[in-house]
């Protein structure tokens, strides 16, 4: 090859050169998340590939040797020498940066991907990459390393002339990464939720260490997708499906109201969970209570005053996922759409479709009325009640709980909130906390279940308003973040049995009534020691697998357990859990907000059978994280 060959190359190699150098700006972190952002990155762009209506299947395999092999049926990437580069067009691709599969824009017009980065970053993070296409009858290969490739494209054999597709297999770089181990379970969540979203596809998932394996399918596509999260729910009518597609713009909703009283609507634009919400979720909602209050008035069951969002929405489970062009992504974690022409078009369509549904379904249309309409009187009732224990309220201090201790610091910035479990525990972190930025709420044993009962008689509950008061923002409709009163809330509990079922009615109170505060990152468990070593000074332990490295270092068996946060005195209690120097707090957030939703209500809820199952499973890695 001539000298312009090598000065194409170096000027595409400085681009990941930068990838190398601050991995985590495309793929978030360099640990656990980031390891598996690479297989989704891999992934999406045989998913791409199917949104062009060219792949069926897609396989992934979790090797033995530390590799993982993405395999798809589609076209294969081009193989023909690129025209300003006069490399092939599949070393363009794996080498230069934002030149995955949507440097052709004629090729894609929906793509997926997060970040968007494409292929080339999965490249620059292996430490070997392999690729392989069969296209054209051919069977091509070429290897990488680090981004750089080792060898040239080479045909290595022929196929049938109308096979086609891509493979690659990556070896993530252990210079870059701090976990090397794939997950199934993370990457099982992501691939149902792929399958769901794009009906008729295939992924077939295998971990060849664990001989574990797969395969991911819905015809029914979000049809199957609410049936599934409403699967250990009662039901109360067939799922309502349409889908409508304008200009290239797709929009396909499933709903299916529950005899329960939350809402969950989830987004997807481009298959990507729209965690913050966006314009098509706007949309839809506007929607949903217009047609439904329309509905009602039609029907003379609405005589004044309006149904609110928050009835319309009590029991529903929706999908609403997007495919388009040039989706934008707003907010703290890019997944708020942010494309204002998508509002007015999920508005108008979703109250067509769905009015008609409506007339052509009486009975349906008349239990989701009813539902909202009984929710409406709850919510009148309620509001009564909250009326009752604000005037109550009134007489403490400041409209605050009288249980609070509260900080001197006013503004939310520094400042902490306790949630203690029990009153000697309350009693000594009184004593040991930093008065100026840290503020202590005592609970009285355990907090109401909300998951099991309606949000009435969860939002009358004495622990539970004390809570909502002391945090401030408020909840549902009316949450409000910047009312926050401290910039953290941490959980304090005994770290023992009693401890942990506090601890995740806490945090299911969290999920379901002040999700944002998770979502913001506002919510840690404290990390109370679990042992005190004494030798010459004292050390705390806060896990078994500590305890036997440092007992094994110190030569030593002299060991105190901790019964309780009550046992330790004010000092330890400070130096262990709660001086933010010294101490260990976990923040809580959610990785996948349906695999989350699907956790608190079998944890929670009423079907024991799958709750056991879920114990038997999870008893080695007894962490609860969401
Ligand atoms: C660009 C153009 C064409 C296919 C692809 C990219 C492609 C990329 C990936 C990445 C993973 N699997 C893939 N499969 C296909 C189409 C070119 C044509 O017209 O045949």
């Amino acid at each position: 090859m001539t000298a312009k060959y090598g000065a194409e190359q170096i000027k595409v190699l400085e681009g990941l050169e930068g990838v190398r150098k601050r991995p985590a700006m495309y793929i978030g972190s360099t640990g656990k998340e980031g390891l598996h952002h690479l297989v989704y990155e891999a992934v999406d762009n045989s998913v791409d590939e199917a949104l062009a209506g060219h792949c069926t299947l897609i396989t992934v395999a979790i090797n033995k040797d530390g590799s993982v092999t993405i395999k798809d049926n589609g076209r294969g990437i081009p193989v023909d020498i690129h025209p300003q580069f006069r490399i092939p067009a599949v070393q363009v691709a794996l080498t230069k940066l934002h030149a995955g599969g949507k440097f052709d824009k004629k090729s894609y017009a929906i793509s997926g991907g997060l970040h968007g980065v494409g292929i080339s970053v999965v490249n620059a993070l292996s430490k070997k990459l392999i690729i392989e296409i069969k296209r054209g009858a051919k069977i091509y290969q070429q290897e990488y390393s680090r981004g750089k490739a080792r060898t040239k494209l080479e045909v290595i054999g022929k196929c049938g002339n109308g096979e086609t597709g891509t493979k690659i297999i990556f070896w993530p770089d252990e210079k870059i990464f701090s976990a090397l181990d794939f997950d199934y379970k993370i990457l099982e969540t992501r691939f149902r939720e792929i399958a769901f979203l794009n009906a008729g596809l295939k992924i077939s998932l295998t971990d060849k260490i664990k001989d574990k394996n797969e395969e991911f399918f819905a015809a029914g596509g979000l049809i199957e997708f609410v049936k599934w999260m409403n699967k250990s729910k009662e039901i109360m009518h067939k799922p309502i499906y349409f889908k409508r597609d304008v200009n290239g713009t797709v929009l396909e909703i499933a709903i299916q109201y529950n005899a329960g009283y939350r809402e969950n609507i989830f987004g997807f634009v481009n298959t990507i969970n729209t965690v913050e919400g966006g314009t098509h979720i706007f949309g839809f909602k506007t929607a949903l209570t217009r047609v439904i209050n329309d509905y009602a008035r039609k029907k003379q069951a609405l005589k004044n005053g309006n149904l609110s969002g928050d009835d319309v929405r009590e029991g529903i489970t929706a999908i609403v996922s997007i495919k388009m062009g040039d989706p934008q992504f707003e907010g703290q974690t890019k997944t708020k759409l942010g494309n204002s022409e998508i509002k007015g078009f999920v508005d108008s369509a979703v109250t067509l479709a769905l009015s008609e549904f409506f007339e052509e379904n009486p009975s349906i249309a008349r239990k989701i009325m009813s539902k909202a309409l009984d929710s409406a009187k709850a919510r009148l009732a309620a509001k009564k009640a909250k009326d009752l224990v604000r005037r109550k309220n009134a007489f403490s201090l400041g409209g605050l709980p009288g249980k609070l201790a509260d900080c001197s610091n006013k503004k939310s910035e520094n400042t902490e909130l306790y949630i203690v479990e029990g009153e000697s525990a309350a009693g000594s972190s009184k004593q040991a906390r930093d008065k100026e930025n840290q503020a202590i709420l005592p609970l009285k044993g355990k907090i109401l279940n909300v998951e099991k009962s309606n949000p009435v008689r969860a939002l009358s509950s004495e622990e539970i308003t004390n809570m909502i008061t002391a945090i401030g923002t408020g909840v549902g409709e009316q949450f409000n973040l910047e009312k926050l009163r401290y910039n953290k809330i941490i959980i304090m509990c005994d770290a023992d049995v009693d401890g942990e079922h506090i601890k995740t009615l806490l945090l299911t109170f969290f999920f379901r009534f002040m999700p944002e505060l998770i979502k913001n990152g506002n919510v840690f468990v404290a990390m109370p020691p679990l042992y005190r070593i004494r030798k010459k000074k004292d050390y705390y332990v806060y896990s078994d697998k500590e305890l036997k490295k440092m007992s094994e270092k110190l030569a030593t068996t002299n060991v105190t357990r901790f019964k309780g946060l009550g046992e330790m005195s004010s000092v330890q209690l400070w130096d262990t859990t709660m001086n933010p120097r010294t101490r260990r707090v976990k923040k809580i957030f959610i990785e996948d907000a349906v695999e989350a939703d699907q956790t608190f209500s079998m944890l929670m809820g009423d079907d024991v059978q799958a709750r056991k199952q879920f114990i038997l499973e999870n008893a080695l890695n007894a962490e609860l994280d969401v």
